[in-house]
């Protein structure tokens, strides 16, 4: 049994793409297939189903009183057995925080999923500092370097997206795409904590909507300025990071 944990700054995603994960991964065509291991998860799928399918809407940020522990079966025919996926879907807070159970649940995984959300403005900053606080601990736990596999991932890329050349190349090449966004010294500092098991994901879990070759935007502000969900966006690289950690996993 494999634990992956996700690391993401207040609404960077995390919460959209979990439940994007079950919801429309039924609807995709991949051998994978993804079910709710427990009563929790399958009340957090009810709800998100609820809310984004039926009524169009983005959930709430998470409350710090209120971590729903996601627990999913992935089951894939090339794979012998069953992986099954942890995942806390904290609030961001905590992500931020160095709360000494986070930092403790987080020396115990197997692999990590982190968030880089532009949209914060010290974005960078944030990682690096969570970055180090989790090999600190995992170092002072195992006594050895730290060499689990991390999916890094540039999530809402959908905003990012201006024409079909652009969402083909960030489906073919995910690595190669965020690099091109991200600084020089960044990747460096990144290459130096994780060595050479990383990747780079963009990452959207709503997705783009594609017509003769020009992007249409999922979301629109409905009359009362909220955000509102459009049907059949085809989401980006919502389990390829996944995917490739349980590669890595073996
Ligand atoms: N354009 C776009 N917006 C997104 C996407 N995913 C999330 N959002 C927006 O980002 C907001 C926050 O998403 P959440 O999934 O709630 O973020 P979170 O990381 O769970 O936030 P906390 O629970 O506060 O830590 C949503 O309300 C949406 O407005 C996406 O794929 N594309
Ligand atoms: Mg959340």
């Amino acid at each position: 049994m494999k634990q992956v944990a996700l690391w993401g700054p207040p609404s960077s995603g995390k919460t959209v793409w979990l439940a994007q994960l079950y919801i429309r991964l039924q609807r995709t065509n991949t051998n994978w297939q993804v079910f709710p291991a427990s009563s929790a998860t399958q009340a957090f799928i009810e709800e998100m189903r609820n809310l984004m399918t039926n009524q169009r809407r983005f959930p709430q940020g998470t409350t710090l009183e209120n971590p729903v522990k996601i627990e999913y079966e992935f089951r894939h025919p090339a794979f012998p057995e069953h992986r099954r996926v942890f995942i806390e879907d904290r609030a961001g807070a905590v992500s931020l925080g160095e709360t000494p159970d986070w930092l403790e649940a987080f020396s115990k995984v197997d692999g990590l999923v982190v968030l880089l959300d532009p949209n914060r403005q010290e974005y960078l900053s944030e990682v690096q500092t969570a970055l180090e606080n989790f090999y600190h601990k995992a170092r002072e736990a195992g006594g050895q370097t730290d060499d689990r596999p991390v999916a890094f991932c540039l999530p809402k890329i959908d905003r990012l997206l201006r024409d079909a050349n652009e969402v083909e190349f960030a489906l073919q090449h995910p690595d190669a795409f965020v690099r091109d966004q991200l600084p020089a010294d960044f990747i460096r500092f990144i290459e130096q904590y994780t060595g050479s098991r990383h990747k780079f994901f963009p990452v959207s879990a709503i997705g783009v909507q594609m017509d003769f070759g020009v992007i249409r935007p999922t979301v629109y502000y409905d009359e009362r300025f909220e955000l509102r969900l459009l049907p059949d966006g085809a989401p980006i690289h919502l389990l390829t990071p996944f995917e490739w950690l349980f590669q890595e996993l073996g």
